[in-house]
């Protein structure tokens, strides 16, 4: 594969500080490195910046002049990026979804072919500016990508993705407003209920299968926090009872086998609340197992 590295110092989704130091946690951690010894081709392209923006506060959004910036400065990188390669989106936190998917639908909407969005979160991230209760926008870009009314200000959404092109899994923390929403729709949505009644390969690879019968671009957006915080406390909205790393492998490692990857998110790490860098590695280490990272090659003669 050719990938391509790209920086987001973004820091506007919420209140607390430390997701812009993200991208030197990753640089730091060996991701580069780590996927050239897969056998890829790897382009660090440096950090993505926001156009000038106005600063003026909102009574309820936090930073919205600038998470328009990002918006409009990621959706443009994203669009171009996956032309190219396939990017690999160093976040920064999760409100940089909302310019990284917005350019790849472009991108997948040129080529004529649907682009499927795997959310993997503890967070559903389904609310318009006037549903949530944070004011964080890290909570929106769902509800933004799938062209919910309400985000004045931010680019058109000329390609919304169609609900029953995305997958939220990892689910344990869904606003009320978000969940009345969704219960409208066709997402599929996995909570921590049923990954742990029935597996997490299931569902998902019932996702991936039709994502490659529609001949799909896939979107994977990775938060930090669909991890069980005792593997990964580096973010700033822990919630228990997440995945653990078997089931982030097994998830990337599928992603792998289906060949359909062709953006990446990693998203929300505070490496400020990180320990000596654990939750930096963890995601690099899941990063390389989306990328083909594995103990035994898995010939089919072996697993009959
Ligand atoms: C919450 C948090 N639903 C909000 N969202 C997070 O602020 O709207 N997403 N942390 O990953
Ligand atoms: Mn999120
Ligand atoms: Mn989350
Ligand atoms: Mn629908």
């Amino acid at each position: 594969q050719n990938i391509q590295l790209i920086g987001v110092p973004m820091d506007s989704g919420k209140k607390r500080r430390g997701c812009l130091m993200g991208p030197d946690a990753y640089r730091t951690a060996g991701l580069a490195d780590a996927l050239r010894s897969l056998g890829h081709e790897v382009a660090d392209m440096g950090n993505v910046a926001p156009g000038l923006f106005d600063a003026t506060p909102h009574p309820h959004l936090h930073a919205l002049g600038e998470t328009i910036a990002w918006t409009e400065a990621l959706s443009a990188a994203s669009t171009s990026a996956c032309a190219d390669a396939l990017p690999i989106f160093m976040g920064g936190d999760h409100a940089l979804a909302l310019g990284t998917v917005h350019g790849a639908a472009a991108h997948a909407a040129a080529q004529g072919r649907p682009l499927f969005v795997l959310w993997l979160d503890a967070h559903t991230d389904y609310h318009t500016p006037q549903s949530t209760d944070s004011g964080n926008l890290h909570g929106t870009p769902m509800g933004y990508l799938t062209g919910r009314d309400g985000f004045d200000g931010f680019p058109a959404v000329p390609h919304p993705i169609p609900h029953a092109q995305i997958a939220m899994l990892g689910l344990r923390s869904v606003d009320a407003q978000e969940r009345a929403a969704l219960e409208e729709t066709d997402v599929t949505y996995i909570d921590m209920r049923h990954i742990d009644e029935h597996g997490i390969a299931k569902p998902l690879s019932a996702f991936l299968a039709r994502a490659a019968k529609e001949n799909a671009m896939l979107h994977v957006s990775l938060d930090v926090d669909f991890l069980d915080p005792s593997v990964a406390p580096a973010v700033g909205t822990t919630v228990p009872g997440g995945a653990t790393m078997r089931e982030g492998h097994l998830v990337m490692e599928m992603i792998c086998d289906s060949g359909l990857l062709t953006s990446l998110d990693l998203v929300e790490l505070n490496p400020f609340l990180d320990e000596r860098g654990r939750t930096a590695q963890a995601m690099v280490d899941l990063t390389a197992s989306a990328f083909g990272r594995r103990i035994f090659d898995r010939p089919t003669r072996a697993y009959s």
